[in-house]
């Protein structure tokens, strides 16, 4: 059940990538150029261009600042970033510092525990990156690349080249790293990593200039390269033979990609854009298309530096923003989910025993919807109420356990799905207006009902989604009110199971009518008025 005093934060949701929050750093902590992730310890690390460079470490669970280490005087301006998660440090490059300097930062205690001075001329580390296994490191200086053994914190050698590498990417497997030039055309240059030798430069195209961000797909043999042109473009290379597949122009005003990090076992690459605001581009991989664009809020802008969380979801993008009395921003994006309702069968109904969880709200209205849909599915499963502590932190609402979900009832009745819609998590939320109930996908409203001629024991509404929580499927129904959420029970079962391979959106709106006017919800009674991904 819901009520009329409910109102709630909304979030910009385009193309199945959602803004949801923005983490303000603090003054003197400016331009975010580079960007390292430690998610199995929930934290990321952005590096600043100020004189003398700074470190700021956020924490990933609560999206909040942790704190931020101050480098040494002439450990100027961070442009590159590495991280060792199995050692656990990272390493940034300085920029315009003459030579360049790479700085050693332990992340157990955020300390910074060294720095190693390159030769005279190799200044300017505009790109790095990391081989874990063999412990070196990579740095893209205006004198070639430059290798560092990371056990012994020392200057193996370099390859020449004289010009920025403004952007890297490594395919360990092959044992081959790629940086991207700041020319026109762009020129990506490619590193033998087993003897340290130039295995070779590959000129791109007319327009694909200064290559300005790239990923790498190893498990498909890819890498991306984002253009620092107008409209940004993005050059697919073929790994195998080292060839260039082809090209992607984004639309107008999305210029500058800046940042990219990838989601590889989704299919999906992301690049921060040089715009005002920012905007992040989702591209698919498989077949190499534009997916869309999420434009974030105002002063969200030059989206410089990015990591990606793709276990839980989420990717933070770092602006290259800063004033006297504000620091850069830090933007979480919700990267996924696009899980279609027909995925219920396997994800719920016909998982194994004793792996899903059904959550009452203690609400009759809501535990019969429950009750319509447990009957569906072909094991017993765990049936707990919200109000179990052991099983649902009755401050925040969020699960205390792991595996897939089954919820009934709004934010008002559910505390379990009011934390999913405040996190930025469901898909579909509720909001209310002085003159309408809405169902919500962000900022977009996707059903309204008139508040004035509302009558909920004649018709009420109700949505049926799933969506993703990391790795967890949460199926969710509610209504407006508890008529709603009742007729979300029996649509599914009579209309929608016997059915379900067809129901390939991810959220369907329903309106309940009672047409017999017996005051009684018969599936029969009951159509789709919205539905979506
Ligand atoms: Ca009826």
């Amino acid at each position: 059940m819901l009520t009329i005093a409910v109102c709630q934060t909304a979030f910009a949701v385009v193309n199945a990538q959602t803004r949801v929050g923005a983490l303000n750093l603090n003054p003197g902590e400016s331009y975010l150029c580079c960007a390292v992730i430690d998610a199995a310890n929930d934290f990321a690390y952005f590096g600043t261009d100020t004189v003398p460079g700074k470190v700021v470490k956020v924490r990933l669970s609560d999206f909040t600042r942790v704190g931020a280490l101050t480098l040494n005087a002439g450990e100027d301006r961070l442009l590159s970033a590495v991280i060792d998660t199995v050692n656990g440090y990272a390493y940034f490059g300085t920029y315009y510092s003459v030579p360049g300097i790479v700085v050693k930062i332990r992340l157990s205690d955020f300390t910074r525990v060294g720095a190693l001075t390159l030769n005279w001329e190799e200044h300017t580390l505009r790109s790095a990156v990391i081989d874990i296994a063999n412990g070196f490191a990579y740095f893209g200086s205006e004198n070639g690349v430059v290798k560092i053994n990371l056990s012994t914190f020392t200057r193996v050698g370099k390859i020449p080249y004289s010009g920025a590498l403004p952007s890297a990417a490594i395919d360990t497997s092959n044992g081959f790293a790629y940086f991207g030039t700041w020319t026109s055309p762009g020129t990506v240059w490619r590193v033998r990593l087993s003897d340290f030798s130039n295995a070779g430069g590959l000129t791109l195209n007319t327009d694909e200039n200064a290559l300005f961000s790239a990923v790498v797909d190893m498990a498909n043999g890819f890498a991306y390269f984002g253009t620092d042109t107008s409209p940004g473009r993005i050059v697919k290379v073929r790994l195998s033979d080292f060839t260039r597949v082809a090209a992607l122009t984004l639309n107008a005003a999305e210029d500058g990609l800046r940042s990219a990090v990838i989601d590889s076992a989704n299919g999906f690459a992301y690049f921060g854009t040089e715009t005002w605001p920012g905007k992040v581009v989702k591209v698919r991989l498989s077949d190499f298309t534009r997916v869309g664009a999420l434009t974030l809020n105002t002063g969200e802008e030059r989206l410089w530096s990015a990591v990606i969380d793709t276990g839980s979801g989420f990717a933070y993008f770092g602006t290259y923003t800063g004033t006297l009395t504000s620091g850069a921003i830090v933007v979480k994006v919700k990267i996924s989910d696009l899980t279609r309702l027909n995925q219920v069968s396997g994800a719920v109904l016909n998982a194994p025993a004793n792996t899903i969880y059904y959550v009452r709200t203690g609400n009759m209205y809501d535990d019969s919807a429950l009750g319509f849909i447990y009957a569906k599915g072909v094991n017993p499963q765990n049936i707990i109420i919200q109000t179990d502590s052991t099983k649902v932190n009755q401050a925040t609402g969020a699960p205390l356990f792991t595996g897939n979900m089954v919820l009934f009832g709004g934010r008002a009745a559910s505390k379990v799905v009011k934390y999913y819609e405040d996190m930025g998590c469901a898909l579909v939320t509720f909001s209310a207006n002085a003159t309408h109930y809405r169902f919500m996908k962000g900022l977009t409203s996707v059903y309204s009902v008139a508040t004035s001629t509302y009558t909920p024991s004649k018709a009420d509404y109700f949505v049926v989604q799933v969506y993703m929580e990391g790795s967890r499927t949460v199926f969710s129904m509610w209504g407006f009110e508890k008529e709603g959420t009742y007729a979300s029970g029996i649509y599914f079962a009579d209309t929608v199971y016997p059915n379900l391979a067809t129901y390939t959106q991810c959220f369907y709106v329903c309106k309940w009518t009672d047409l017999n006017n017996d005051g009684i919800q018969q599936s029969n009674e009951i159509s789709v008025v919205a539905s979506g991904t």
